[in-house]
């Protein structure tokens, strides 16, 4: 295999001309309790916030059937089921790690592709494709999970965080025996560049709300490389703001565990804000619109397989002695769990599109009213030709 695929526009896969120049930036060392091969490596800062190796499997569990989820969900797409999915593979102990470190009062501000948090909040799976199938806007109560509805709108999310982190505050100000609690405002490499992200961070700072940006850099915001969005390390970006920033290796689920709980704990106590930059990768579409071998290297992906956050925590399981029939038992589950899948959206009402059209303005727009009456048309078209189809 020669590694590289020829790209359309002929530039370097990755690179957009003219915008990347200097040397290449320096990587600061990552946060890492699990190596690429299973093993465990200590670490002073983060080490006490470890999980319990009695969570392993559960963690183990979390991320085998998100992954089987989104496999689904992709087949489901593609079978003209959903209208769009958005795969998440590659990214579970971003997802599933810093999940199971918060707790029952703490609240998620999700993007759109945060369906491993979704799992660790309680949100049950084929709600999640309500959305994408167009039959709402939502798919849960975002205040029985604690669990914000998703946001396409990038960067939005993270002043709504902030802003409900503030409330928070204004919450245990009133009353000192109020649960501790701490918002999570979950964001990607690309829209890192919003302005929203700068506001909300100065936000944050100023008021030293409990809020913990999460920032999952995938290393592309569709078909922009992260070496574009930033010249210094996204975490390394905190300092500006005057709060710590932490890298830690995003497919290494027990460190991606500990420092958000530690962060949620330093936002809890009142110590205020923390950027965690969990450097991961997409190694998927970033949409199934979205072809990747468009714009980047084949041997790029392939060097992520071999950091698979699934298949460094098996290495671990299976060398420590967990036994094969907890990973029959799982594929099992899973199969289960892809029937159930499959049923309840097929059982899904169909999506009325002429409701889009209705709340896209308070009152009745010429142009939207123009763009109904071409969609009627469009529609009318399929129609048997007994029934006025063409
Ligand atoms: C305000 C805004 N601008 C542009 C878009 C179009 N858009 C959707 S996803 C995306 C890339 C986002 O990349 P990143 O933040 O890295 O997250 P990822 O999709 O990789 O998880 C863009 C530009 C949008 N949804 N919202």
């Amino acid at each position: 295999m020669d590694g590289a695929r020829s790209t359309t526009s002929g530039l370097e896969p990755g690179r957009t001309d003219g915008v990347v120049t200097g040397p290449p930036q320096e990587q600061p060392a990552m946060v890492q309790l699990l190596t690429e091969d299973g093993h465990l490596v200590p670490d002073d800062r983060f080490g006490d916030f470890a999980p319990d190796p009695a969570t392993y499997p559960g963690l183990y569990r979390d991320m085998f059937l998100i992954r089987r989820f989104d496999q689904e969900s992709t087949a489901l797409q593609r079978q003209g089921q959903l209208a769009l999915w958005v795969p998440l593979t590659g990214q579970e102990a971003a997802q599933i790690g810093s999940g199971w470190a918060m707790q029952a009062a703490d609240y998620a501000f999700p993007t759109y592709r945060e369906h491993g948090v979704a799992l660790t909040r309680g949100v049950d799976l084929p709600n999640i494709l309500r959305l994408f199938r167009g039959t709402t806007n939502g798919g849960w109560d975002p205040r029985e999970h604690n669990f914000q509805l998703y946001t396409l709108v990038l960067a939005a999310q993270t002043l709504h965080a902030v802003g409900y982190a503030m409330g928070i505050q204004r919450d245990r100000a009133a009353d000192p025996d109020a649960v501790p609690a701490a918002a999570v405002a979950y964001f990607g490499d690309g829209a890192s560049s919003e302005g929203d992200v700068h506001e909300a961070m100065v936000f944050a700072a100023s008021f030293n709300a409990p809020v913990v940006f999460f920032c999952q850099n995938n290393h592309w915001a569709i078909s922009v490389p992260s070496e574009v969005q930033t010249r210094v390390p996204l975490a390394e970006r905190a300092a500006g703001y005057g709060f710590p920033g932490v890298r830690v290796d995003g497919n290494d689920i027990l460190a991606v565990n500990a420092v958000t709980a530690w962060a949620l704990d330093h936002a809890r106590r009142g110590k205020g804000p923390v950027l965690i930059e969990a450097f991961t990768y997409r190694m998927s579409a970033h949409t199934t619109a979205d072809d990747p071998t468009k714009y980047r290297a084949s041997a790029e992906e392939e060097s992520w397989v071999a950091r698979d956050p699934l298949r460094r925590l098996e290495s671990h399981l299976r060398a420590t002695g967990t036994p094969d029939s907890f990973f029959t038992d799982l594929e099992g589950e899973a199969v289960e769990q892809a029937a159930r899948l499959r049923k309840a959206v097929l059982a899904m009402e169909a999506p009325d599109l002429s409701h889009r059209f209705g709340t896209a303005y308070a009152e009745p727009h010429p142009l939207v009213q123009e763009e109904l009456r071409q969609w009627r048309d469009y529609e009318a078209g399929f129609a048997p030709a007994d029934e006025g189809g063409k």
